[in-house]
């Protein structure tokens, strides 16, 4: 039986995108679910009670929340083809300390930076700019974040992929 993916998500979110590129470099097939989160559906308050918030990948009617979290089992359910995390534990670790990194101090710098003003804000675009610096530091002169190839590591950083609003959306 063909397994059946929805994907509830809000078009511009940074942390849906990262479960759209899982999903698309392996190759699913899902029905996407545009949410307004400023009237969420039934469905969403249904499929993540505890946070209420998209991204939520629902396979074959379980849901899956948490944008890591979905990638991660995107990986594990998906794993013929394309493979995201590392297979030695070790590099693995190192792959979640990294995406654990940009969650702590990239998204939540950034913001600091989007919503403060004045000395305050000078402060926030200081610190996340040492953040970015940090990360830089780890990419040395690999070809991708995390590793030699595309994977986990290029899916958590990328912040700017396109964000083309789909049909339909508000
Ligand atoms: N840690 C969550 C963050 C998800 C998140 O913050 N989603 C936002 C949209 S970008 C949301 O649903 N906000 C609605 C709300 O907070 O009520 C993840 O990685 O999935």
């Amino acid at each position: 039986m063909a397994s059946e993916v929805v994907l509830l998500d809000f078009w511009p979110s940074m942390f849906g995108m990262r479960v759209k590129i899982a999903l698309a470099e392996k190759g699913i097939k899902y029905e996407y679910k545009e949410e307004d989160l400023r009237n969420k559906s039934p469905l969403l308050l249904k499929m993540n009670p505890v946070h209420k918030k998209i991204p939520v990948l629902i396979h074959n009617s379980n849901p899956v929340c948490e944008s890591l979290i979905a990638v991660q089992y995107i990986d594990e359910v998906w794993k013929d083809k394309a493979p995201l995390l590392p297979s030695h534990p070790y590099h693995k670790a190192q792959a979640r300390f990294w995406a654990d990194y940009v969650d702590r101090k990239i998204y939540s710098g950034g913001r600091k930076v989007w919503t403060t003003k004045g000395e305050k804000q000078e402060a926030a675009k200081d610190e996340f700019i040492e953040s970015l610096k940090v990360l830089e530091g780890e990419l040395e002169d690999k070809p991708y974040f995390g590793g030699e190839t595309f994977g986990f590591g290029v899916i958590r950083e990328v912040w700017t992929f396109e964000r083309r609003k789909p049909e339909g959306a508000n």
